[in-house]
């Protein structure tokens, strides 16, 4: 996989790339690389952008600019490019990204991602030049470089290899192996810590009930946080919901669960 990321940013990578599984893909021969818009300007004293007809607050990134950029890097008409790889445009109102999308697009064989400053891109970049224009959160940052970040670190973690053990990314929360739901909840030692004891079946060496209490955990756990986006009236946010329901191994409850230590109950509902 050959990552591009259009960016004013450069610098705002390097800390990524000395993460292990970045570095791992990097190793594996998968690219990461970084153009800088201000490169390529083809204006004078390095503009990038510029005030929005019709008025208003904010500076936006020019489509001259933007098709300089492009054209440096790949050298035709950055119209065509999107028929030849995934040019997404990291916006505030794009398609959320979500675990099935970070599939997809770690599938692809190159992807270029555009990252706008300011108040982002004149429309014409997007119309003309994206294939895709993709969010990462219902709320507005000031650039795309987290983004950008968000979108790198999670497909270079599922690229066979970037993680110590291959097996990491496939049961994982949201995947396809857990049903779409949250993971599990994890333990490791000490095995008990101020009287908070790990739930008896992990130490039990059943592996066949390990895996159903996992099951059952991960489920109970997309059952609250489907009660919470009921709640809140929207799609599931999902991650870190605490735990209520103890399976038929009666551990103690999941963190957060309520109930006294070792009860076997099954109160797994929404919290209020
Ligand atoms: Cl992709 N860009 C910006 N500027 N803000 C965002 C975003 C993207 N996704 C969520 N907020």
């Amino acid at each position: 996989m050959e990552i591009d990321v259009f960016t004013l940013f450069p610098e705002a990578f390097a800390w990524f790339e000395g993460q292990r599984h970045v570095a791992n893909a990097l190793r594996l021969g998968h690219r990461l690389a970084y153009v800088n818009y201000r490169d390529h300007t083809p204006l004078s004293a390095g503009q990038v952008d510029d005030t929005p007809f019709g008025g208003g607050a904010g500076m936006v990134l020019r489509v001259d600019v933007v098709e300089s950029a492009l054209r440096a890097r790949y050298g035709r008409d950055p119209t065509e490019l999107r028929h030849e790889r995934r040019v997404i445009a990291l916006t505030p109102g794009g398609t959320m990204l979500d675990d099935a999308l970070v599939d997809e697009l770690a599938g692809e064989r190159a992807l270029t991602l555009l990252a706008g400053r300011y108040e982002g891109f004149d429309e014409r970049i997007i119309e003309h030049f994206a294939s895709d224009q993709v969010s990462i959160g219902r709320y507005v940052l000031a650039g795309g470089e987290l983004p950008a970040l968000v979108v790198c670190d999670a497909v270079l973690r599922k690229l066979p290899g970037a993680l110590g053990h291959d097996e990491s990314a496939l049961e994982e929360s949201f995947s396809a192996a857990l049903g779409g739901a949250p993971e599990y909840p994890h333990y490791t030692r000490p095995a008990e810590w101020r009287g908070w004891e790990v739930p008896d079946v992990l130490v039990s060496g059943h592996h066949e009930r390990i895996r159903q209490w996992r099951l059952e955990q991960s489920r109970a756990r997309a059952g609250v946080a489907a009660g919470r986006a009921a709640r809140d009236g929207e799609g599931a946010r999902g991650g870190g919901a605490p735990g209520g329901g103890a399976g038929d191994d009666g551990p103690p409850q999941a963190p957060g669960g309520g109930a006294g230590g070792g009860e076997t109950g099954s109160g797994t509902g929404p919290l209020p």
